[in-house]
């Protein structure tokens, strides 16, 4: 029940509130500068939420939360600072638009970095839910006296109707999570109206998710918004289930400070109706009929509110703004791993494939640190990942710790950024590169981008298994390459070992970096069953073996000599290399990369400016490739060593990888293609 104490608070909010939205429209300026939306229509329920958090708990708020912010205690100066993006904007440092927190302070609820692309939010935030449950059943987490954290994944009714949300709404039923989705409902999608972009509120598709409680309410009455998340929440600490919060609100700002509501709300009746439904007078209302408070006492909460937020606004002016040097801090957290460490090749062992490498890798990572953890499609028990590369994991681990997830690649990958945050390492896979398609999407906006634009509060520590790579006719479905792509997405590394030993040490490398790491695993060279690939099989390094990102490894040396090139490859590229060289004896070098970020580009220029020709050789077709983007360092910083244009092999430019074999093979590199292109280098 709301208390006198707390409608107070909650008027005393609701008045700041409403005061930031006036003050930035008065000064609209300066304040408009930077895109902003508030929360003007929305504030009683969003302060109903923050109010009762606890900071166990974890809360992604969306752009029109600043309410929340307020009453998780942020001061109407610290949410300035981010409207006018200044330098100690503490949520990003002025990277990123106002209220889009990220928020890793003692004493208040945990905010991860969230995007700002609607909906995407729920998959993180879902993650964080599904973290929070593993500690708990791995007996991790911490104790909090009976007060077990939840979630709140805070969402417009128009952003539910996009499919991740729907990724995550499964996910939380079925393993009942404890998580609580609000859903503001103004029947506002920008200017598209609720009959036009849905046939049922969020009530009734939630019907469709098993087990999920809902509660809709009136999110304009700020008794009722209390009470009602304060059942919730409670019965989200003890039973572990999740919820969806549907509030009804008006919208009463602008959409946003860009999209304002006279370029499209010219209906007077309509907007008469969200005047009419004001969560301010209405509190006001209460405060006085059901607690006798008087008037002057509402006037003076209301005032005081206003010389807070006309103070803060002139304090929060004279703030610095980012500096130039500041623009390329926290890009990548620091890695512990810096050197090529332990024993590669130890004594009396015989050779594995490559599959077994990292089996073996993720064996012993999960062995050693309890907080790891391995999820995919098909990975479980029954069958260990469809090419075994996750065999007997589950049985050693147990079901909590290597598990199936239903075929939702977003969830797969943006799960990782809510796993991360509550202190685990999880491992996750898409079963083929053809499949990372659903999933790059909360690649590129949520994990990427969280350590930066949190300001280097939440690094995204993931690694995502990736089989990759055309052979043996998989056909346009299962053979792509995608490296051109993923190296693209700033903020993930990306490796690409060619043999058993340096995928072992590589793993354990992704796991012991902070940063989102993909590795790509090239399922021809799994089981070395391609002629000439036998080289992929090495002996199992100890276990302490670890190679730093950033190393290429020489395959093949050649000495200087007046006529000689270098191959830079990768992956597949370096046995169709090492097949070609053999009718070249002694005047070809290969490099194999082994990271494709970040790149040895040392090692790439040292070879230049030793052989003075350059071949890459790439599985990609070459069009708008990752290998384009060598060649032109290459060019640029070898120039004056070159004695031939930089060339490359890769696959024949189509649309997609044909199934049939005579077409495969026409397509992909191969050691007669790499040789010609030798020749004429050799030649040139
Ligand atoms: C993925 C994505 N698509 C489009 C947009 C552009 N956009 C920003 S807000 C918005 C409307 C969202 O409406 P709703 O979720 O109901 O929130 P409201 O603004 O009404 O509170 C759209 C389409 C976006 N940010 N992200
Ligand atoms: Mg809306």
């Amino acid at each position: 029940m709301v208390t006198k104490d707390i409608a107070l608070e909650g008027y005393r909010l609701m008045s700041t509130a409403k005061s930031l939205t006036e003050l930035y429209e008065a000064n609209k300026s300066v304040c408009s500068k930077y895109v902003h939306a508030t929360s003007r229509g929305h504030e009683a329920i969003q302060i109903a939420c923050g109010l009762q958090l606890k900071p166990q708990d974890f809360v992604f708020p969306y752009y029109r939360d600043d309410s929340i912010l307020l009453s998780i205690g942020m001061t109407p100066f610290q949410l300035m600072l981010q409207v006018l993006a200044k330098r100690n904007d503490p949520f990003s440092g002025g990277r990123t638009y106002y209220s889009h927190p990220s928020l890793k302070d003692d004493d208040k609820p945990k905010i991860p970095h969230q995007s700002s692309a609607t909906g995407m939010q729920a998959i993180p935030a879902t993650g964080v839910a599904m973290g929070i449950q593993h500690k708990e059943k791995l007996g991790l987490a911490e104790d909090y006296n009976g007060e077990n954290p939840v979630v709140v994944c805070s969402l417009g009714d128009a952003s539910c109707t996009e499919g991740e949300v729907s990724e995550a709404f499964q996910m939380a039923v079925l393993k009942k999570m404890p998580i609580i989705y609000l859903v503001q409902d103004n029947e506002w999608d920008i200017s598209a109206s609720a009959e036009e972009t849905r046939a049922q509120d969020i009530t009734h598709y939630a019907k469709g998710f098993k087990g999920m409680g809902v509660r809709t309410i009136d999110g304009t009455n700020f008794q009722e918004s209390y009470d009602t998340f304060n059942e919730v929440i409670a019965i989200v600490r003890k039973e572990r289930r999740p919820f969806i919060i549907h509030a009804k609100v008006p919208l009463l700002n602008h959409h946003t400070s860009g999209v304002r509501m006279e370029f499209y709300r010219h209906d007077k009746e309509e907007l008469a109706e969200a005047w009419s439904k004001d969560p301010f007078p209405k509190l006001k209302q209460a405060l006085k009929d059901q607690f006798k408070v008087k008037d002057f006492e509402l006037i003076a909460i209301e005032n005081k509110a206003k010389e807070q937020v006309a103070k803060d606004y002139e304090l929060a002016l004279a703030e610095e703004d980012p500096r130039s040097e500041d623009l390329t801090t926290h890009m990548f957290a620091p890695t512990p791993v810096t050197q090529e460490k332990g024993e590669r090749t130890p004594a009396g062992k015989n050779k594995t494939v490559m599959v077994d490498s990292a089996l073996f890798a993720i064996r012993e990572i999960m062995a050693k640190h309890p907080e790891s953890l391995l999820y995919g499609q098909d990975v479980g028990a029954r069958i260990g990942g469809v090419f075994r590369e996750a065999a007997t994991l589950a049985q050693q681990f147990g079901d909590d710790r290597v598990f199936n997830t239903p075929i939702q690649e977003a969830f797969i990958v943006g799960s990782t950024v809510g796993m991360s945050a509550v202190g685990l390492k999880p491992i996750v896979e898409v079963q083929f590169a053809d499949y990372i398609w659903p999933g790059l999407n909360q690649l590129f906006t949520e994990v990427g981008r969280s350590y930066y634009l949190s300001n280097g509060k939440w690094p995204v520590s993931m690694i995502l298994r990736v089989p990759i790579g055309a052979y043996g006719s998989g056909g346009p479905y299962h053979s792509s390459s995608v490296e051109s792509i993923v190296t693209n997405i700033r903020g993930v590394k990306v490796a690409y070992p060619s043999t058993g030993a340096d995928l072992k040490g590589l793993m354990k490398a992704a796991y012991y970096d902070p940063n989102p790491v993909v590795m790509l695993e090239h399922k021809g060279l799994y089981w070395s069953k391609i002629k000439g690939t036998e080289g992929a099989m090495t002996v199992e390094p100890d276990e302490d073996y670890i190679i730093p990102f950033g190393k290429a490894r020489t395959v093949l040396e050649a000495p200087k000599q007046d006529n000689s090139v270098a191959i830079i490859t990768y992956g597949m590229g370096v046995y169709w290399s090492l097949a070609a060289e053999k009718n070249f004896k002694g005047q070809v070098e290969i490099i194999d990369l082994r990271t494709l970020n970040p790149l040895d580009e040392e090692a790439m220029y040292d070879a230049a400016k030793k052989h003075n020709k350059i071949l890459i050789v790439t599985e990609e077709s070459v069009e708008c490739s990752f290998s384009l983007g060598l060649v032109a360092r290459i060019q640029k910083n070898c120039f004056e060593y070159l004695d031939a244009p930089v060339e490359i092999i890769g696959s024949v430019d189509t649309p997609a990888i044909p199934l049939n074999s005579t077409l495969e093979a026409t397509l992909l590199p191969n050691a007669d293609k790499v040789g010609e292109a030798l020749k004429s280098l050799l030649k040139y």
